[in-house]
Parts: structure tokens; sequence; C-alpha cells
């Protein structure tokens, strides 16, 4: 049985990449909904509804757990994708374990950079501050990467100044501690950790996503390592060049992109 992993784009690829380094006996099916993207501009009513329409999805396909690889998604969704799974396969979201992780072994101020729809449920503070409420947690929408990224700009003037104007923000002064609020950031995280030097700690959230997803896994005896020929599905909902390119860069050129309409 695959493992279902979804994001609005190629954010979730991130987190998929980890997953198969971690897990590689394990087949995957990734659902990018490149129609609907940014999820970060929407509105929650929307996010829930795409959500939920895609976990039936990855259900129907008989995934043994669900990945939603997205944190506009988790902080809007996971509720409704919670009651939707009923239980019958394991969920796991892209915040709670970092927050959990973070709460635990980091001590001093946090910065969140993530989208506007992820900043304004503030479910990052709520969840470290259930786990260690001495943190101070600052929170900043950061709505301009995730098209650059979309857009292909890597290591370019256009990606280097909006990291810049963003991360001069006051709110993320005194910051020792940086989390990745966005599956898509990870991408230009060489651009940001360039910016902060080794004043500031940027946290690998995929790694420690797929970290929990073993666990899990391992939990409920679902755990796959005999699979010696691992299979990669990607269904997406536009099929768009740039994904084309993220994915073949991640997964190699050998994998195929189907398109399908929720
Ligand atoms: N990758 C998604 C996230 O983690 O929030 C959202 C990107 C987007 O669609 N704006």
């Amino acid at each position: 049985q695959p493992i279902g992993i979804f994001d609005s784009g190629v954010g979730g690829l991130t987190v998929a990449k980890e997953i198969k380094r971690l897990l590689p006996h394990e087949d995957l099916i990734y659902f990018g909904d490149t129609k609907h993207l940014p999820y970060g501009e929407k509105s929650r009513e929307a996010i829930v509804g795409y959500s939920t329409k895609i976990t039936s999805f990855l259900l129907e396909k008989n995934c043994k757990a669900i990945v939603i690889a997205c944190n506009s998604a988790t902080a809007n969704a996971l509720t409704e994708v919670l009651e939707l799974v009923d239980g019958k396969v394991p969920v796991i979201d892209v915040i709670n374990p970092v927050a959990e992780k973070v709460a635990y072994e980091i001590h001093n101020n946090v910065g969140v950079i993530a989208t506007k729809a992820t900043v304004n449920s503030g479910l990052y503070k709520k969840s470290i501050r259930r786990h260690n409420k001495f943190i101070k947690v600052d929170e900043l929408a950061t709505p301009l990467l995730v098209p650059a990224i979309e857009e292909g700009f890597k290591n370019h003037p256009i990606t280097h100044s909006i990291i810049y104007n963003y991360l001069s923000n006051s709110k993320l002064k005194n910051i020792e501690t940086l989390i990745l609020g966005c599956t898509h950031y990870p991408l230009l995280i060489d651009e940001i950790r360039q910016y902060y030097g080794n004043r500031v700690r940027v946290i690998d959230s995929p790694s420690i996503v797929a970290n929990q997803l073993k666990m899990i896994l391992d939990k409920h005896h679902l755990l796959n390592d005999r699979n010696p020929e691992p299979k990669y599905q990607f269904y997406l909902s536009d099929l768009t060049k740039n994904f084309e390119k993220i994915s073949k860069k991640f997964f190699g050129n050998s994998i195929n992109l189907e398109l399908k309409v929720l």
C-alpha cells in the first residue's frame, strides 16, 4: 500500500524527497493541486474543500497513511481531514511535529515565515506554546516566495531581494531560530541560510516530518522495508512545466505525471 502525500504544488516535494530517502522501500503517491495554487491566498473554506477532495482521492487509491505536506492546508483543514479519515489511516501534518520538536529542543526566540493562510491561523504559535509557554514566537507572512519558487527562481536577484526584504522585517529582528513554515521554502534554504550566516538556526522541517511518519508507520506495523522496486506516482490538477522540472530533479527523469482534476 502506498503513502499519500499532497500539497498545492511543488512544495510538498521537499517532504516527499525526505520520505523517499528515509523510507526507500515505500510506494508513494503525490498529489500536487497546481490548478488551485497558491493555497496561501485562499479562504479557509476553499482550502478545506481542496484538501478533503484530495484526501478522498488518496483514500480511494488505498493509501495506508496521508501526509498533508502543506502548511496552509494543515493550518486550515487538518480538523476536516481528520474527520474525513475517521481513524482509518494515520494522518501526518507538517506543523505539529515541528512545533513539538522546537518546543522541547529550542529555548530562545523563534521566528516563523509562512503563507498568509498559515500565519493567520496562528497554529505554529499555539502548537509551540502548548508544549512550552516560555518560548517567544513571532510569525511573518512572506507571500511572494511561493510564486517566485513556482516560477523557478532560485539563486536569482529576484529571490535575493524578496528574502532580504522579508527577513530584515523588525518582527524577526531578535530571533535565534527560524522555522520555514511553508513546504516550498526549503527550496530556498541555502539563500535563507546565507542571509543569516550562523546567527540563526534554520529548522529542517521535511526531515522532522519524515521521521514522524516513520515512527507512526512503525507503531502501526505499517512499515515496508522489503519492496525492491518502489513505485512513485504523481497526480496533478494542472500539468505545469515547473512542476515537471522540479519533480524530475527530485525523483529522476523517468517519472510519469498524470493529470487528475478533482
Ligand atoms: N506549500 C504550501 C505550504 O506549505 O503552505 C503552500 C504554498 C501555497 O500554495 N501558497
